[in-house]
């Protein structure tokens, strides 16, 4: 678990000999997916999601009260052709794409395409939560993440373990996974040199799609797409570019910069320019940075510090090695060591301990846990133990070095594991 400070632009990857990989990720049918986790008898369906939000009081709720949403007929669900209204779809499912219907068409011109699709209201509440349950994921495995909107971001694979294979493939694989794992919900991966180019990769092979584009593959993958696939030229600029006979990106490419700097003005006539050549300098901004990464558990049954000494010792090291592990792997060092137990009663307390120095390692976070533990009540029985680590900074790249030689180094872990049996409390 993290806990975030006000928004701050991650500084840039350190000079590597690593290629720049960036991904752009981004959810199929959305909207449409979430609903359809609620309600798989829907799975192949045409559906759409417009209209009305959700409100507990929907008709289709009401008549059936009491059963489990995934049993509800499909005979019951509102069809798009007895719709009467103004709303527009937000997203549909691929299968009702297939008869031309999409984001932003009114539903009523929809109706006529496909009658027989089901209406499902908007429920945003819900698509947020999936959203933060997919991002986790992602940081979890691949710390850089620039939060895009509600299903789309990018992610800076350069540095992360595995994340030049293939050219990003096998990192791709794993994130389409860990996040169908996690949550039931596909998406498509573009993985390019840079992040305009990634956007453009990551629709290449929707649904459940991933494409890789290499610094050469500009003329062959990229040139031959219209302009409007570049995320920037809108329609009025697509319409300008048209009526100078620029139809494709390589056409675009094979403009003067002085003629498009002309024709559109210095900066967006350069950055055109630019775009066609597949040059993208920005870096993958993580909107915020933790303050604190934490762990806790909850037992299978109450636990008393006495008399389930071993058990209580061994799970508040582990809970110990998994924050290390996560600061590590993040890339984050902590000075703030606090832990949180919830007692049988549910009342809960913390404790805290400022250190005079940054760490990460297991030895000096379980020390200082420890020290936080003597100073609550054990004599009532616990249900919840927690170990947290604050005042986060980023480890800087020589920090960065020590800190895998340490990791590396097999002596200094064993050392950490006695001395955590050491310790006086559990
Ligand atoms: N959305 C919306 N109105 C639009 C476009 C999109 O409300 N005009 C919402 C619904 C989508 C979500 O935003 O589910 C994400 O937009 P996308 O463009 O990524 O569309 P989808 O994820 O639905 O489909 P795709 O598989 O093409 O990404
Ligand atoms: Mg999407």
């Amino acid at each position: 678990m993290a806990r975030y400070a006000s928004p701050v632009s991650a500084p840039a990857s350190p000079a590597t000999a690593s290629i720049r990989r960036i991904a752009h990720l981004d959810m199929d049918a959305f909207y449409a997916s979430v609903e359809l986790l609620r309600y798989p008898q829907l799975q192949g369906l045409p559906v759409v999601i417009g209209g009305a939000r959700r409100r507990p009081d929907d008709a289709l709720l009401q008549k059936h009260a009491g059963l489990p949403l995934s049993e509800i007929p499909v005979d019951d669900f509102p069809r798009l052709k007895d719709y009467a209204g103004r709303g527009v779809i937000t997203t549909a499912t691929y299968a009702a794409r297939q008869f031309g219907v999409g984001s932003a068409m009114g539903l009523m011109k929809a109706a006529k395409l496909c009658p027989q699709a089901l209406l499902l209201p908007v429920d945003f509440d819900e698509y947020r939560r999936y959203s933060r349950r997919f991002k986790d994921v992602i940081t979890e495995i691949a710390p850089l993440m620039e939060d895009r909107g509600v299903d789309e971001v990018y992610i800076d694979f350069t540095e992360v373990p595995g994340g030049q294979r293939d050219g990003g493939r096998s990192l791709a694989r794993l994130i389409q996974k860990s996040i169908f794992d996690a949550t039931g919900l596909t998406c498509s991966i573009g993985v390019a040199p840079n992040k305009l180019i990634a956007k453009m990769a990551s629709e290449f092979n929707k649904p459940k799609g991933i494409s890789i584009v290499m610094p050469d593959d500009l003329q062959a993958l990229i040139w031959p797409l219209p302009c409007r696939k570049i995320n920037g030229v809108g329609p009025k600029t697509d319409e300008k570019l048209q009526a100078q006979g620029i139809h494709t990106i390589g056409e675009l490419a094979a403009r003067e910069r002085e003629g498009l700097i002309g024709h559109f003005g210095k900066s967006y006539g350069a950055w055109l320019h630019e775009a066609a050549w597949g040059r993208d300098e920005r870096p993958v901004v993580t909107e915020s940075e933790p303050v604190s990464l934490s762990r806790e558990t909850t037992f299978e049954r109450d636990l008393h510090a006495m008399r389930d000494k071993a058990e209580l010792g061994a799970i508040f090291t582990a809970l110990c090695e998994r924050v290390a592990t996560d600061l590590q792997r993040k890339g984050y060092v902590g000075k703030t060591i606090g832990i949180k137990l919830r007692y049988d009663d549910f009342r809960s307390v913390t404790r805290d301990q400022t250190l005079e120095h940054y760490t990460a390692e297991v030895k000096t976070i379980r020390l200082a846990a420890g020290l936080c533990l003597k100073r609550v009540d054990l004599s009532r029985r616990l249900r919840l133990l927690g170990v947290r680590v604050g005042s986060l900074r980023r480890v800087n790249a020589d920090d960065a070095a020590t800190q895998q030689t340490k990791d590396k180094n097999k002596s200094e872990s064993e050392a950490i594991n006695s001395g955590a049996n050491t310790l006086p409390l559990f």
